[in-house]
Order: structure tokens, then sequence, then C-alpha cells
């Protein structure tokens, strides 16, 4: 192995306190590398190799999360509920190896990190996380955070890039997905919705999180109770109907986000209910417009991913992390029929928004 992908010779570069002596491959992230570092005397870190396939400017990256921490470190009482990054011997947060790979650490936070929620009290909790995070950027000067990927939840360009990747077809895998890739075309012109309404300044351009998985947030581990809210790469500005969406993509679906057996995938309208009303809890400036466009916000969002997904497959998994060949192929079908089932739950999840916003 090179010496620059050692994360056991990247440690060293940190001002942890105690010597390292555990290093392991740590969490179920897609993008980047991570490990849970121990030090002799029983400090435990988080070090990081940012993907430089995904984030082509790691020192912006760097530079938007530490004017978030800090940020945010001012307005919070216990400074557990941010992170706090470790400074490196160059006195950066981040250290550079031979190889030009990126290295990060921060302090591990013992909370509990979920990939399906336990209870509705644990979707509820994160719902508080990330509508709270919302609010406590709202006066953030968002022209100051650098775009850490370019149109991120753009998803007229997202289409674009699936349409490119579909004449592309560099690996010769666009055949074997034709139901799929027929299914996102059709859904095309919705998807666009948002991005269009951001453009016209019927929704407002807000600084969100953009990756609002339940697993990129902490509960206390005793209380259960909102904690942390992890991986703040892609904090720019945006929309929160994306954010809420995204929350609502993975956390209320009845099946994990690979699933292959498409049968099993759907929304669980109750945990829908159950984050609707703590996101609305958390982010009273909401506005009307936004309120009633959250349905739309989790549907975008999923056919996004499946986008994502598919154009990852036709393009030979470069982007995400796969553990199989067809791994991107399966994330997107179930993506897609979780689009199916919510189209099915139309109504009730319209009616669900509206009962809950009119009670917060
Ligand atoms: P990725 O962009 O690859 O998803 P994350 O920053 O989300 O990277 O980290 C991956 C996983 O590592 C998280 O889902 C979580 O399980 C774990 N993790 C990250 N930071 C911390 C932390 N400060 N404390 C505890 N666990 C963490
Ligand atoms: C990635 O980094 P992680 O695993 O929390 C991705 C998200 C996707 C998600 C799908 C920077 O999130 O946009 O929604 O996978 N992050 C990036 O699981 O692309
Ligand atoms: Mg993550």
């Amino acid at each position: 192995m090179r010496n620059s992908l050692k994360p056991e010779a990247a440690i060293t570069h940190f001002r942890t306190l105690g010597t390292p002596v555990t290093c392991k491959e740590f969490g179920s992230g897609h993008i980047n590398s991570t490990y849970q570092v121990r030090t002799d005397d029983g400090h435990v870190y988080i070090l990081q190799r940012i993907n430089r396939y995904v984030f082509n400017d790691p020192r912006a990256v760097m530079e938007n999360v530490g004017a978030v921490t800090e940020y945010l470190r001012d307005k919070v009482d216990d400074p557990s509920e941010t992170l706090n990054f470790l400074q490196a011997d160059t006195e950066a947060y981040y250290y550079v190896d031979e190889d030009g790979e990126y290295w990060r650490c921060y302090e591990f936070a013992d909370g509990l990190c979920l990939e399906a929620p336990e209870s509705d009290r644990d979707f509820y909790e994160s719902a508080i996380a990330f509508g709270r995070f919302q609010e406590l950027l709202r006066e953030f000067p968002a022209e100051t955070l650098h775009e850490t990927i370019p149109m991120f939840h753009n998803t007229v360009n997202r289409y674009r890039q699936f349409k490119a990747a579909l004449q592309a077809d560099r690996v010769g895998r666009a055949a074997s997905a034709q139901k799929e890739i027929d299914f996102l075309l059709a859904r095309e012109e919705t998807a666009g919705t948002i991005c269009h309404l951001l453009e016209s300044g019927e929704l407002p351009l807000r600084v969100t999180h953009n990756d609002t998985k339940l697993n990129n947030v902490l509960l206390n581990r005793e209380t259960r109770k909102a904690m942390c809210v992890l991986d703040l790469d892609t904090v720019m500005p945006g929309s929160s109907l994306y954010d809420y969406g995204d929350s609502i993509r993975f956390g209320a679906a009845t099946a994990p986000e690979d699933e292959p057996d498409t049968d099993k995938m759907g929304l669980n309208l109750d945990l829908f209910r159950v984050y609707t009303a703590g996101y609305l809890a958390a982010c009273p400036s909401l506005t009307d417009k936004e309120r009633e466009l959250l349905p739309t916000g989790a549907k975008i969002i999923t056919l996004e991913l499946a986008a994502r997904f598919l154009t990852d497959y036709l393009d030979g998994d470069r982007y995400f992390k796969t553990d199989y060949p067809e791994h991107n192929l399966v994330r997107a079908r179930a993506q897609i029929k979780l689009v199916a089932d919510m189209e099915q739950k139309w109504d009730e999840m319209t009616r669900i928004v509206a009962e809950e916003s009119a009670k917060h």
C-alpha cells in the first residue's frame, strides 16, 4: 500500500492527546475514507481522507467546514453539539501528504449513529437536529461559502449528467437498465420543479446541509436526544426542501437505500408524519410555499438520487463506494420503487403535511 493511503502515518501529523495506538475503518459513509483512532491515554478521534474525486478542492471544503463549525460553536451551549477539528502540524485543520491526499481529524463523539430509526422518537429527534441546524445557520453569510460540489442539488443538471452517461454508455451497461432509464426520463420535467422555483425567487435560497441522511446525525446514547450533525462537506446555499426530502428518502423508507428486493421498499407514512412534525417544530421560519412543497421535496430528491446512482452505474462506479458490481443499479431500483410508492401515496402525504403544518 502507498504510504499516503496509510491512516497510521497521517494521524501522527495531528495534535492528538496521547499517542495513537489503534486505527480501524469506521462508519458506512459512501464518500470519504473514515477511521476511528484510539490513543494510549483513552482519547478517541475520527480521521478521514477526503475523497478527491468527489471534492476537487478539499481546501475549500475545509474552509467551509471550519467556518460553519466556528459559527455554530458560538451559538450552542455544549461544544459536543458541533464537530471539533484538531490542528495538524502546519496549524491548518488538514494535513496534505506527499501524494496530495487531504486528511482531517476531529474528536469522536460517542453518540448513536443509526442506519434506520429504532423508534418514532429517534426519527423525530433527527428532524430536530437537522431543523435546528438549518435555523442556526439562518443568518450565516451564504456568500462566504464555497460551492464544494458545483450544482450539487441542481436536478436539471443531474438529468443532464444522466443523459450524457446514457449517451456515452462507457461500460456497456445501459441495456441492462432500460426500465429504470425509462422511468426516470418520464419524470424529467417534475424533477426540475424546485430548481425553477429557486430561480424565480418563489422559494428562498438558504444555507443548508444538503446530505441529511439519518447516519449523518448523532443522538445522545442515554437520552436519545439530538446531539450533533455530522458530514458538513456539502453545507452550501440550497433549499430546505432537499434537506427535508433527503431525510424522508432515507429514514422514512421501509427498507435500506440499497435493498435488492424492491417489494420491500416503500414510504412509511407514520414516519413521514413524525419527521414532518419535528422539522416544522424546529424550523418555524419555513415559508408557506416551502411547507406546501414538502412532499415535492421528498419526491424530487428521491428521483435525484435514483438518477445519480444510475448515472454512476452507467459510468462504471466512479463516485459512490460500492460493495458489488450491481450495487449502484440496486440502489437506483430501490429509489425508483420509493418514488413510485410516493406517487401512490401522494394524497395522504399532502394531507399529512397540511395537518402538521396547521399545528406549527
Ligand atoms: P461520508 O462523507 O463518507 O459519509 P461522514 O463524515 O459522514 O463521511 O462519516 C462517515 C461515518 O463516520 C458517519 O456516518 C458516522 O457513522 C461516523 N462519524 C463521523 N464523524 C463522527 C464523529 N465525530 N463521531 C462519531 N462518529 C462519526
Ligand atoms: C453520499 O457521504 P454520505 O454517504 O453521507 C452523498 C449524498 C447521497 C448519499 C446517498 C457528497 O452521502 O449526496 O445522498 O451518499 N454525498 C455526496 O446515500 O455526494
Ligand atoms: Mg456521511
